[in-house]
């Protein structure tokens, strides 16, 4: 039973505005809302009287909803505003046992909802943690408000020893490269300032992360008087972009008159309207479109126009014909053009471009990838942009579509494969609505059809294997309540690094299936050696060695029930896992986190098996 219900204090003394908070109080009633966890006992603080308490305030007027963290002492003033001055709610605090899973929590929280989750961390030493899950978010454009903080800034201050090894000089220096802004205020008013506007900064696009490190000193400073209160929204205005009637008027010359046009359908929203136009875009263009296993569902993946399945490391061999042989390519903010069109070879099309993701390109980071030639370039975001070109196109003549069955690959063989996963995971989920929320690198991107944008929301960003277990906590938060069964597949290297995630979501009861595609090795890299062994013309059988996960093998399922979540496995037949499906889906219908254990042969599909061991470049 949960305790029941208290408040703790009352809040949002320094701010007017209390509007946007009111969504927040919804959702929490509407049972999706985690209010029922660690309530702490009324405090009967009314009035904002520290540093921290500002702060506080100004986090609730974000209407950010959770704050996952791991706590420390140069935060403890923050922490005891949050508890006994905001009552843990609005936002809630959401306990980690690692920050790399606080922050691939907001990550997976913003990858659903396109918005900010915020995250904290404790001084040098937490940042540092958080680091690799930072980057990844920050590579797949995905908001989030970091709270950081350091040992007393004033020296005289600092308690002997721990604040001075937990105070660096410039703590923002090491997530800079990789987050939009980043501030140390000085002082209440200017924390307050500084929250809101890396809450502003981080929703507007292109979004990305950024980080406020809060002053131990000013955090526990005693108020001398009221702060003056500000009307909170008034400081993160919207921001209204529309796409440049002339880039429009040319964009369309070119599409119009395309004979092979091809759409490459990149980052964009989860929006179902904006889905339903993309359709109407590529249909009205007679457009084949290309997608990307590295980004979420951007257009129904059995669709007659949508060319091959998408790929992950290699373009299928339609989508690359696709590219190949078009005249005219619309970029919808496609992740990697120029990477791309040197996969395939001999582009000659003229390229449109829609994208804001130049305004986010630093000197520290080479995320932004290759500079691709463009003809025509809309500085927009893709969802805003693609009205406007329906409307500049206006009705065109009919072209007629056949509707195309979705059929999937068959697996091979009777060992029990990644393939064998899908069909299985296929067949038990059934009508259910899914959404995957991570796949392992082994995943075969025929195997699943996409046709909501919340079907599958992409990978990790930044190649950060460990983000799987953490992202899939936080989309399965943001998910919860929603009718959506969340799903993550991972890699057992990738969900070993993460594991501890799963705490956090067997804490506050976060329903998710995770199937670990368990091949007992990081064998990505296992293909990586035998490449550089068959160019050097070396034994390919060593591959193995300082890659595989074995000799003990590791006991998945014991690592989740010890966590709370219930572990299924390992199952290492067809069968085992035809059987265990329909049970770890139930007990995850029933509000828990399911993780099955199964022990998969190693291996990717024969395409990126090729790719990755050709012996030439
Ligand atoms: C933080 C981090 N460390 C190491 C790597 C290098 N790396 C890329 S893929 C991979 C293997 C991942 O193993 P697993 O999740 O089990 O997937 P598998 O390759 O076995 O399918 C490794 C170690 C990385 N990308 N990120
Ligand atoms: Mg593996």
């Amino acid at each position: 039973m949960p305790p029941k219900r208290r408040s703790g204090g009352k809040g949002q003394g320094c701010i007017v505005s209390n509007k946007q908070s009111e969504s927040a109080k919804a959702s929490s009633r509407d049972g999706r809302g985690l209010t029922a966890f660690d309530r702490p006992v009324p405090a009967g603080v009314n009035a904002a009287g520290f540093g921290s308490d500002v702060v506080a305030d100004a986090l609730r007027a974000t209407d950010i909803p959770y704050i996952a963290l791991n706590p420390g002492a140069s935060y403890r003033g923050l922490h005891d505003s949050l508890v006994n001055y905001l009552g843990n709610e609005r936002p809630q605090m959401l306990l980690c046992l690692h920050e790399e899973s606080a922050v691939a929590i907001a990550h997976g929280y913003a990858k659903v909802t396109g918005k900010a989750m915020a995250a904290a961390v404790h001084s040098n030493v937490g940042l540092m943690h958080a680091t690799m899950a930072i980057f990844n978010a920050w590579c797949d454009r995905m908001p989030m408000l970091i709270l950081g903080a350091t040992g007393p800034v004033d020296a005289a201050k600092r308690r002997p020893w721990i604040d001075w090894i937990h105070t660096a000089r410039d703590q923002g220096a090491l997530v800079r490269g990789y987050t939009k802004w980043d501030d140390q205020p000085a002082s209440p008013v200017a924390a307050r300032e500084a929250v809101l506007r890396a809450n502003w900064i981080a929703n507007t696009a292109p979004r990305g992360p950024t980080y406020v490190n809060l002053d131990a000193g000013m955090q526990e400073e005693k108020l001398a008087e009221a702060v003056n209160p500000v009307n909170a929204e008034r400081f993160m205005p919207v921001v209204a972009a529309a796409a440049d009637a002339a880039a429009v008027r040319a964009a369309v010359n070119l599409l119009d008159g395309a004979k092979r046009p091809v759409i490459l359908a990149g980052r964009v929203s989860r929006n179902k309207d904006a889905w339903d136009k993309r359709i109407s875009l590529a249909e009205r263009l007679g457009a084949r479109v290309v997608t990307d296993l590295k980004i979420a569902a951007s257009f129904p993946t059995h669709h007659a126009l949508h060319a091959g399945a998408p790929g992950g490391t290699v373009l299928a061999p339609e989508a690359a014909e696709a590219v190949r042989s078009a005249d005219v390519i619309l970029s919808l903010d496609w992740l990697d053009v120029a990477g791309t069109f040197k996969a395939v070879g001999n582009v000659s099309a003229k390229v449109v471009q829609i994208s804001v993701d130049h305004h986010l390109h630093n000197g520290w980071s080479m995320d932004y990838q290759g500079l691709p030639p463009v003809d025509v370039f809309i500085d927009c975001e893709p969802d805003i942009a693609v009205p406007h070109l329906l409307d500049a196109l206006g009705t065109g003549p009919a072209r007629p579509i056949a509707p195309r069955v979705k059929e999937f690959p068959t697996p091979d063989g009777d060992k029990l494969t990644v393939d064998h996963v899908a069909a299985a995971l296929r067949n038990a989920v059934g009508v259910r609505p899914t959404t995957l929320t991570h796949v392992s690198l082994s995943w075969n991107g025929a195997s699943w059809a996409f046709s909501h944008p919340l079907d599958y929301l992409g990978s990790d960003g930044g190649g950060g294997v460990g983000g799987g277990p953490g992202i899939s906590v936080g989309a399965a938060l943001a998910l919860k309540g929603s009718g959506r069964l969340p799903i993550a597949v991972c890699g057992d290297g990738d969900f070993l690094m993460g594991v501890t995630a799963l705490w956090t979501a067997a804490h506050y009861r976060i329903p998710l299936l995770i199937v670990v595609a368990n091949n007992r090795s990081f064998f990505n890299d296992e293909l990586h050696q035998e490449r550089v062994a068959r160019i050097r013309n070396r034994p390919v059988e060593n591959r193995w060695v300082g890659q595989r996960i074995s000799e003990p093998d590791i006991d998945l399922a014991a690592m989740a029930r010890a966590q709370g979540a219930q572990g299924f496995g390992p199952v290492s037949t067809i069968d085992d896992l035809k059987n265990t499906l329909p049970k770890a889906i139930a007990a995850v219908e029933a509000g828990s986190v399911a993780v099955i254990d199964a022990r998969v042969e190693p291996g990717y599909t024969a395409a990126t098996t090729a790719a990755m061991t050709r012996k030439s470049e």
